[in-house]
């Protein structure tokens, strides 16, 4: 069965590792392709960032700092404090010692004139990934957040970084643009693996900087409306609040209301030319569950917390014998 995941962030990484044990997928015989977001990327210091991608690759590569959900484990910041001494900025990315020498790979590959997805096989080779992860896009997109400028009161356009990591999504987002996408192309690989999965699988990730980004490259959300795989998706939302991060303050901007059901509206039923044929929620969410079948989605409620690998696993199997159910 080839299963074929978007994945941005921490929530998608951990639901990741359930699903490479319950497919069985390994770096030989990959069952699994990671189309991962790329609209976090920021180049700071001459360095190219991927933190979504490196959270994938990090995390099903055994590297990842469990604690934190990003960056290398057993990290120390000392590059970084010597940043601060010098008054360099910006001083509020985390940048680790162990990270940099993976953005200091990818940076000497992508000048030297290699496609990023090049280089992210290149570089998920040392972590011998038990999938296939493939960038949305070898181009340039970067999610920006248009917020209220604290001091003029205008409108501003802030890299998502800056806003989510600086500011602590604390700011109001009025507005996300990914910048570049319009003009950007799916990565080599991306479409195929869209038409080729015998399920998709949205993952719990965040809606609007995760998941938003790769639909918003052009070709990515047609194919995945018309594929002929079935397509399931996790929330990421349970009683109301986002199981981690800040979607919350993602939703509030786009006028998604922060529950399981109104997220699995914004995602939309494929018969309507959404994407979903199937939606996951957490048991605290159960009640929704007519509201959301109303939709003409299915909608099946398992615990979603992914307090243990099994839950992960859990969640995963459900997807896949979901997704195969409903395969057209
Ligand atoms: N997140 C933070 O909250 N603080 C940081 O200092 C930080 C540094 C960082 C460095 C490299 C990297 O790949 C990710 C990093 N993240 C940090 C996480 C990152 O902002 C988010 O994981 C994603 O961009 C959103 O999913």
């Amino acid at each position: 069965m080839q299963v074929t995941v978007l994945a941005g962030g921490i929530g998608a990484a951990r639901f990741l590792r359930g699903l490479v044990s319950a497919t069985g997928s390994t770096h030989d015989k990959p069952s699994v392709t990671v189309i991962g977001n790329t609209g976090d990327d920021i180049r700071l210091f001459g360095l190219q960032i991927c933190p979504d991608l490196d959270s994938v690759m990090y995390t099903l590569g055994g590297g990842a700092d469990e604690e934190r959900g990003w960056g290398r484990a057993n990290e120390s910041f000392t590059v970084l404090e010597e940043l601060r001494g010098y008054g360099a900025k910006p001083d509020w990315f985390g940048l680790g010692d162990r990270d940099i020498a993976t953005h200091l790979v990818r940076t000497q590959a992508l000048d030297a004139g290699y496609r990023l997805s090049t280089v992210t096989a290149g570089l998920c080779e040392r972590w011998q990934l038990p999938v296939s992860l493939i960038p949305m896009t070898d181009d340039r997109v970067e999610t920006h957040v248009v917020i209220d400028d604290p001091d003029t009161g205008q409108p501003a356009a802030i890299h998502f970084q800056e806003w989510w990591v600086r500011h602590r999504a604390a700011v109001a987002a009025r507005e996300f643009v990914y910048v570049g996408s319009d003009t950007a192309s799916p990565a080599p690989g991306v479409l195929e693996a869209i038409t080729t999965a015998d399920v998709i699988v949205l993952p719990p990730s965040n809606p609007v900087v995760s998941i938003a980004p790769i639909l918003s490259i052009p070709g990515i959300r047609d194919a995945i409306s018309q594929a002929a795989a079935a397509v399931v998706g996790v929330s990421p939302i349970v009683g109301g609040k986002p199981v981690r991060g800040m979607a919350d303050a993602c939703l509030s901007a786009i006028d998604v209301d922060t529950t399981s059901a109104a997220v699995a509206q914004h995602y939309g039923p494929r018969p309507e030319g959404g994407l979903l044929d199937a939606w996951i929620v957490d048991l605290a969410d159960a009640d929704a569950a007519p509201a959301i079948a109303d939709l003409g989605i299915r909608v099946e409620a398992m615990d979603t917390i992914f307090s243990n690998p099994g839950v992960a696993s859990n969640v995963a199997a459900s997807a896949l014998k979901i997704g195969s159910e409903l395969r057209r």
